[in-house]
């Protein structure tokens, strides 16, 4: 199974490579696990998409570097600022503009940027890198909702996310996990907040009215706050089924709950809401 692709450039200079690290942070590429060993150091830089493109014809070809971008015109202005060796913007013959940089001696980027982009839906992307969530989990029927959080905590881990940008708060029970998503939620520390927990109708007093204001609690401070929430709380008839939805026959709700929390984070980045403070 592929996993990803990486294209490596050997840069000759620290002081070249420190400014090319400097410009490609600045433009908004995310940083990824960089590597030290006694003959060398790595830092890579992730954009949401990677591709491997073989040309044959006689269209030209500039650069071997491809980066597609929302906004050239922002990038040109960011780029100009830190690179001598930075041409124009110009048209190409396939209904895009181009701006060729070469910021460092025989590295040749080409930056551009669709005249007339697909309209398709927005969607959220599952890359989690970056991102930083809270897990609120109930203890009540912790055989259960511990299997829950080890699904959500895969599915992050998976998505690219790093431990320390995760956070796990375990509370009583279901009650109370709306009161504390709010709190955690209004320190805008976190992009997404993360509900773990399992009410089971037969050993559950009341149990019509803790799942509805459990689930009202949930939802309403991910409207009052703006940060999006999502929804891992199991209501079942009895422990098998919390079981089968915990794992067994029908996934992990845990899983399918974080995994939705990286979308709604990935959609609310490309719909203009706004981000959460930064560390
Ligand atoms: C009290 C109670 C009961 C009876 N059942 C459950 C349950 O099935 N799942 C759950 O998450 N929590 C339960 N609780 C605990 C309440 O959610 C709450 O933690 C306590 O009533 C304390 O406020």
């Amino acid at each position: 199974m592929i996993k990803s692709i990486t294209t490596t450039r050997h840069i000759s200079n620290a002081k070249e490579f420190d400014a090319l690290v400097a410009l490609f942070a600045s433009l908004g590429f995310a940083r990824a696990t960089e590597w030290k060993t006694a003959n060398g150091q790595g830092i890579p830089f992730e954009a949401p998409v990677g591709k491997l493109e073989f040309v044959i014809g006689k269209e030209p070809i500039p650069a071997d570097i491809w980066i597609e971008v929302t906004d050239l015109d922002t990038i040109r202005d960011l780029i100009k600022k830190q690179v001598t060796k930075a041409g124009e913007i110009q048209e190409t013959s396939w209904d895009s503009r181009l701006l060729l940089v070469e910021p460092a001696k025989g590295l040749k980027f080409a930056f551009w940027q669709h005249n007339q982009p697909k309209q398709d839906a927005i969607e959220g992307e599952l890359n989690s890198h970056g991102m930083r969530f809270a897990i609120v989990v109930g203890r009540w029927n912790s055989f259960i909702t511990e299997r829950l959080l080890q699904g959500a905590l895969d599915a992050l881990r998976r998505t690219g996310c790093r431990n320390e940008d995760i956070t796990v708060v375990r509370v009583p029970g279901s009650f109370e996990i709306p009161s504390q998503s709010r709190t955690l939620a209004e320190t805008r520390q976190y992009d997404a907040i993360i509900t773990l927990g399992c009410l089971i109708r037969g050993e559950t007093t009341h149990y019509e009215h803790i799942a509805t204001e459990v689930t009202r609690g949930i939802g309403q401070s991910a409207q009052e706050t703006g940060v999006p929430h999502t929804y891992g709380v199991l209501t079942c008839e009895n422990l098998e089924q919390a079981l089968d939805r915990a794992g067994l026959k029908s996934g992990n709700k845990g899983f399918e709950a974080a995994i939705s929390a990286v979308e709604m984070v990935s959609l609310k980045q490309k719909t203009g809401g706004a981000a959460s403070n930064s560390k």
